[in-house]
């Protein structure tokens, strides 16, 4: 198991649609492992394997970071079946750091994936959790959630980003 990197906007890897997963096999799972880890260490309540700079369908989420009461779901090849309804939420990303905005998204989804043990599942999910997947699907989409905010805020989030590299670059 390890920490990995999570890469930051504006990486272009954040921005290609991963592969289909067509075998899951150690290295699949060892990924996995890997993204769980590194989720709760950073911590997040998600993460996808593009954010990790490996272009493959998998992504992770647990709503419960407290280690007592952690519940690890793991998401290959997860596509959204169905949508319903539309809500305003604030959303953060760890690819994005220090900027948070509302994003509008479906309040409850029908996700298929499979298991990590290649077993196909299909659930229903509302709230934080059908959040959390639509945020990390579109992850495996190459989309971040700054494309699905107004150009007005998506402007601000660009020229503070610009700024702070520009400060890093000059500071170190
Ligand atoms: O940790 C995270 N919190 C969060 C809050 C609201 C909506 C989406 C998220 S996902 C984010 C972790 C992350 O960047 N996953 O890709
Ligand atoms: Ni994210």
């Amino acid at each position: 198991m390890a920490i990995l990197e999570i890469l930051k906007y504006p990486d272009s890897r954040l921005k290609k649609p991963a592969k289909e997963i067509e075998k899951i096999d150690d290295g699949i799972r060892d990924l996995a492992a890997d993204l769980l880890e590194t989720m709760y260490c950073a911590p997040g309540i998600g993460l996808a394997a593009t954010q990790v700079g490996q272009p493959v369908r998998v992504a992770v989420v647990d709503l419960f970071s407290q280690e007592e009461k952690r519940k690890p779901m793991v998401f290959i090849n997860p596509e959204i079946l169905e949508g319903e309804g539309e809500e305003l939420l604030e959303e953060g990303c760890l690819s994005v750091p220090d900027f948070t905005c509302e994003v509008k998204r479906h309040c409850r989804i029908t996700v298929r994936a499979r298991k990590l043990d290649g077993s196909p599942i299909k659930i229903q999910a509302e709230g934080l959790l059908a959040r959390a997947l639509q945020h990390e699907i579109d992850h495996l989409n190459g989309i971040l959630f700054i494309d699905r905010i107004s150009p007005l805020k998506r402007h601000i989030y660009r020229r503070k980003a610009r700024k702070a590299r520009e400060v890093q670059r000059t500071t170190s």
